[in-house]
């Protein structure tokens, strides 16, 4: 998490800020859920911001010594609290004046605070959502440990949707059967809200898990993801109960599109190539015009974060990234298909993370 700090610095120095505020990306900076802010300053140490009750986990929780938490109003304190009694804009622009910063760059954040905080303190605020995510492309060895691990939980997850999905059951029980295998497993949560689309909803690439029930020749598209210690994953399969042969076919293309996509991820790689050598096998089949996603994404603390894998990426795949790798195809009526693995790049080769078996 060092090493974090050491490369914002780098990039700060090089666009002559002299702080950054972290407002999105605090438990990557701080390894913690407690922080509301981290201030990275260019020379020295960074500063924790914390509301009073996120306090005693801060410090418990977080790398960095100076938590400074605040308080929006005055009311006792117990020994060794330290509380600042004030608004959190207030409590930044005390710490920015402490710093004596000129220029100021920020991840993100509401328009409103922003506004405070200039009328707190006067710098040259700016906003830059691409330098933390520029950061967070590339993996350390630690974050790819904890991918693998959150690729696994799904692995498991995935598994027990396997064997929950039968004529007869809701899309819900079997997205409740995986939730609960990916809990025991050690998973905080889930990464997005598990997708069992079978029938009708299987050809809506963001439907969610219904109440409907699963019948015979229908496809069940089941999309999930852990959470391990912050970093997410994500899978999809795509399971038939008694396919016609147009539907097993179906199935047979996103997972050769996927195989040569894969084919294609290397250090180096163009990430629209990867995408081209999926569509490429959709459009001969005659498919082109019902696959409308991407081919992939970068998973980290997000579940979706760059590099995209789409036509129009520009993205240079590099050792150190973890992507998924996802054709879909979505034919009203007959069904939709997708099928996600996700794969970490190494300086020679890749490794699947999310299962070496076959389901
Ligand atoms: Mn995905």
């Amino acid at each position: 998490m060092r090493k974090r700090i050491e490369k914002l610095k780098d990039e700060l120095v090089k666009r002559g800020l002299d702080a950054f505020l972290a407002v999105q990306n605090t438990r990557y900076l701080a390894g913690t859920t407690a922080a509301k802010a981290v201030i990275v300053p260019t020379e020295g140490s960074p500063l924790l911001i914390c509301s009073r009750l996120e306090f005693d986990q801060a410090k418990r929780e977080s790398w960095i010594r100076d938590v400074r938490a605040f308080s929006g109003w005055k009311a006792p304190l117990r020994r060794g609290e330290r509380v600042i009694f004030c608004k959190p804009w207030q409590l930044v622009a005390n710490c920015m004046q402490e710093l004596d910063a000129q220029a100021v760059g920020y991840d993100h954040a509401r328009r409103e605070f922003i506004r405070k905080l200039r009328a707190a303190y006067t710098a040259s605020y700016r906003e830059l959502p691409e330098l933390m995510l520029k950061l967070r492309k590339i993996k350390s060895r630690e974050e790819v440990s904890l991918l693998r691990r959150s690729a696994k939980i799904a692995t498991k997850g995935m598994r027990c949707a396997a064997e929950s999905i039968a004529v007869g059951r809701t899309e819900l029980e079997v997205a409740a059967e995986a939730e609960r295998e990916m809990r025991m497993a050690g998973s905080e949560g889930t990464s997005f809200p598990t997708i069992v689309a079978s029938g009708r909803n299987s050809w809506l690439p963001h439907a969610s898990a219904t109440r409907k029930r699963l019948r015979r020749w229908e496809l069940v598209v089941v999309d999930l993801g852990a959470i391990y210690n912050g970093y997410t994953s994500d899978m999809t399969r795509t399971f038939a109960l008694s396919p016609t042969k147009k539907q097993f076919t179906l199935i047979g293309l996103v997972r050769r599109a996927q195989k040569a996509a894969i084919g294609r991820v290397r250090n180096g790689a163009k990430t629209s190539d990867v995408d081209k050598a999926a569509r490429e096998i959709i459009s001969r089949a005659g498919y082109a015009k019902f696959s409308p996603h991407g081919t992939g994404h970068g998973v980290g603390i997000e579940v979706h974060e760059p590099p995209g894998l789409a036509p129009d990426s520009k993205d240079i795949l590099c050792e150190g990234m973890v992507i998924t790798v996802e054709p879909g195809i979505y034919v009203p009526r007959l069904g939709g298909a997708r099928w996600e693995d996700m794969i970490f790049i190494k300086a020679r080769g890749t490794r699947i993370l999310t299962s070496l078996e076959e389901i």
